[in-house]
């Protein structure tokens, strides 16, 4: 009731509109409204009331909820049932618990802060309250767990292009890392529960540091973090941000599930790459080996060559990449 409550303040913006008009069109009391309009300012809204007028928003809080995000959203399923946390541990994490419950494929968790944000391996996500989007997308595709990873490069491919609309040039730094001037802005760490041949459900974490000032990276990450607000010098506003990836990663997604078709996301990530034609290093076990990105082939893997003229596929997951001259 009080995201309906909510819906109609919002249509109404450029005038009151009267208890009485919200208690029809919704069935229930004055003073059930009254008291749900309280809750709304509680959630951060400014409402003006006024006696014989009604109620007016005058203004709308800087969150990452359902109602935020939908005016930005076209998708059909996707980011339509939006799971909202004020403090989580992780997105990810949460979303493996929940899997069971969860039921509408395309659910999206969203936290203003993670406490426990994890990347890949163990390590962690720095992921302050209210300056970034950290947020999973929680899908039961019908695919082999093998083609799992390709989605990850959907991902990476929904971030450049929801970027680029916003005019913000970025790249993927294969396989999950979007970079700007060098440094990371976007982390992607995508899990699954699966069989031997039938996932159960797969997890794409998407964290994006947006408005994070330069001063408030921890010291451990400041030479290979930045955020768009350092890069652009500009607030930028997470709910359209949210709202264009997860459009971009449905279209991509359904190309890819319903008619196969990954080079659209490929070839997106191949003409942003921050690694192709570029010299980069290879970090395996023990040893470090210089080697030239030279594509990224159909199965989402990185084709590289050594001085030796050796070629070789690498795995997302198998090896580390780090660009030459570079933190990350
Ligand atoms: P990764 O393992 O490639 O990168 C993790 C590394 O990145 C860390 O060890 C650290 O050096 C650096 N790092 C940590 N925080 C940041 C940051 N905010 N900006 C830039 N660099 C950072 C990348 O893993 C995958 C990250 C996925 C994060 C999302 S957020 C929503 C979802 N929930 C969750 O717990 N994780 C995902």
């Amino acid at each position: 009731m009080k995201q309906e409550i909510l819906k109609l303040l919002k249509e109404n913006t450029t005038g009151f509109i009267s208890g009485q008009d919200i208690s029809d069109k919704l069935g229930v009391s004055r003073t059930a409204i009254w008291k749900y309009i309280n809750q709304i300012k509680e959630d951060g809204y400014e409402i003006e009331s006024v006696s014989k007028k009604g109620y007016k928003i005058i203004s709308s809080p800087d969150l990452l909820t359902y109602e935020e995000i939908e005016p930005y959203l076209n998708t059909t399923f996707i980011g339509r049932n939006i799971l909202h946390f004020d403090s989580i541990d992780s997105t990810n994490s949460r979303a493996k618990q929940m899997s069971d419950s969860i039921e509408a494929d395309g659910t999206v968790l969203i936290g203003e802060e993670q406490t426990n944000g994890r990347g890949r391996l163990g390590r962690s996500w720095v992921s302050p309250k209210y300056k970034g989007v950290w947020m999973s997308v929680f899908l039961r595709p019908d695919l082999n767990p093998m083609e799992a990873v390709k989605l990850t490069q959907i991902a990476a491919a929904a971030v450049v292009e929801a970027a680029k609309e916003l005019k913000i040039t970025t790249l993927v730094k294969w396989p999950n890392d979007i970079v700007v001037n060098h440094k990371k802005i976007c982390g992607i760490l995508t899990e699954m529960s699966a069989e031997l041949t039938r996932i159960n459900y797969v997890v794409v974490g998407i964290g994006i540091n947006v408005n994070i000032d330069e001063l408030d990276f921890p010291e451990d990450i400041k030479e290979i973090a930045t955020s768009l607000k350092v890069e652009t010098k500009c607030s930028v506003n997470r709910q359209e941000l949210v709202g264009r990836i997860l459009n971009n990663f449905e279209r991509l997604y359904l190309k890819f599930i319903e008619e196969n078709d990954i080079k659209i996301s490929l070839d997106i990530c191949r003409a942003n790459s921050a690694l192709i034609g570029n010299d980069i290093i290879v970090i395996k076990k023990e040893e470090n080996v210089t080697a030239r990105a030279l594509d990224i082939d159909e199965e989402g893997r990185l084709l590289v060559q050594y001085k030796d003229g050796r070629q070789e596929f690498i795995i997302s997951g198998e090896v580390s990449i780090r660009g030459k001259g570079s933190y990350i």
